[in-house]
């Protein structure tokens, strides 16, 4: 659903899918203990109205939305085009069920949660930083304890599938293939590390050899997966760097080799149902940030190694999310396959330059506009105008 396929052969013998990342839409996974509020957040960002009911378990099937956001250089670039519209960037978000203790042993229909898990390309994990009593919830709030839960059953279940490969590919290191006793090794290393309470994530990251990349990849396992936590905070806390629950949780992202946000979920989806003016003033009233939103999905864009690239004409500018590395001939192709199979030239100026001016004419007539080829990498914030062959 999120990526081309390709096909490769690991030395168990087994055929394993090789994702490449970023040719379709990338999605982040909202997980969390029960009641937590990940629904919340969800109706917060996609703008819906999915059950967020004060129960456990009130999510069982996963709700998708295609999360649309503002990239503020079109106000700009759509003047200098004077474009009809403006197309905003979009990622997907999926809320999903909430996970148990024993989630890898089945706890909780946990194996069909994990399942759902293993289908995103990252996580935003929602802890509950709120006080109410209202709220049924596991227990006290404590949040390292609480996000602690989840992400060792991630770890669980990727010690089992570690197992399992570990298992066929000893069979075939015994008959004597190199390869597999290569394999059985890295997969030894990876399961102490795993079974030491580490994600994955964090095993030799920068230091890891084309092989261990490989295996790791071709194992698909969840604690491999990139995770922002998400403090869900009570609305009389803005002064979120005083707030001790927050701080816990900060430390614990870090020690996660993780990134980390504060949110109040109910508030944003209660402003999600009053005007532009009166969310404005509700939200000044607070001291929340009124971006905050924008703030949070921008920050998951940058966690699915996304960039965003503009493209304009009178009918419409428009912002694209490519995987980073991705070249001018596949930016184009994401465009329309056309381009990619036509494709000529490049014209490119980046934000930085193109900010400062207010028509498209003088950028050129300045030399500022650069001619790139097919194989040039697109950076974020480069406006780009693709030159093709029909
Ligand atoms: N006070 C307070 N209540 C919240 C907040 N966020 C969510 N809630 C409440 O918590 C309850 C559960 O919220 P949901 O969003 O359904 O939680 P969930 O994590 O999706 O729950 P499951 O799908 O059952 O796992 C609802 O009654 C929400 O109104 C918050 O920031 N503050
Ligand atoms: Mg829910």
């Amino acid at each position: 659903m999120y990526t081309e396929i390709k096909w490769k052969k690991s030395c168990s013998g087994i055929i394993i899918v090789n994702r490449e990342r970023g040719v379709n839409m990338l999605g982040i996974g909202i997980i969390g203990l029960p009641n937590v509020g990940k629904s919340t957040l969800f109706n917060a960002l996609s703008k819906r109205n999915v059950p967020a009911e004060n129960y456990p378990f009130c999510t069982i099937e996963p709700n998708t939305a295609i999360v649309e956001y503002e990239d503020e250089r079109l106000h700009h670039i759509k003047k200098i085009f004077n474009s009809g519209k403006a197309v905003n960037p979009a990622i997907e978000f999926i809320d999903i069920a909430g996970l148990v203790k024993g989630a890898s042993k089945g706890e909780g229909l946990g194996n069909k949660f994990l399942d759902h898990i293993s289908k995103v390309d990252a996580i935003a994990h929602i802890v509950r930083c709120f006080r109410d009593d209202n709220v049924v919830s596991s227990g006290n709030v404590d949040p390292a304890t609480d996000a602690e839960i989840i992400d060792l059953e991630l770890i669980e279940k990727d010690i089992e599938t570690v197992d399992k490969r570990y298992e066929k590919t000893y069979k075939i290191a015994r008959a004597g293939d190199k390869d597999a006793r290569a394999e059985t090794e890295i997969l030894e290393k990876i399961k102490k590390h795993l079974e030491s309470g580490n994600p994955v994530r964090t095993y030799k990251k920068g230091e890891r050899n084309e092989k261990e990349e490989e295996l790791i990849y071709s194992l698909f396992l969840l604690s491999e997966k990139p995770v922002i936590y998400v403090a869900n905070v009570n609305e009389n806390i803005y002064k979120i760097e005083d707030n001790e629950d927050y701080k816990k949780l900060a430390e614990y992202a870090l020690s996660k080799d993780s990134d980390y946000f504060a949110i109040n979920a109910k508030i944003e989806t209660e402003t999600n149902e009053l005007s532009e003016e009166e969310k404005k003033e509700f939200k000044e009233e607070f001291g929340i940030d009124e971006n905050l939103l924008n703030t949070f999905i921008i920050k998951c864009k940058k966690m699915l190694n996304l960039i965003t690239f503009n493209t304009a004409n009178e009918n419409e500018c428009k912002s694209w999310n490519i995987v980073s590395g991705t070249t001018a001939s596949k930016a184009a192709g994401k465009i329309h396959t056309d381009m990619e199979k036509g494709f000529i030239k490049a014209e490119v100026v980046n934000w930085e330059i193109l900010k400062n001016y207010d028509n498209i004419k003088q950028i050129r007539e300045e030399g500022k506009l650069m001619i790139e080829g097919k194989d040039y990498i697109i950076n974020e914030g480069d406006f780009v105008y693709i030159h093709f062959h029909v």
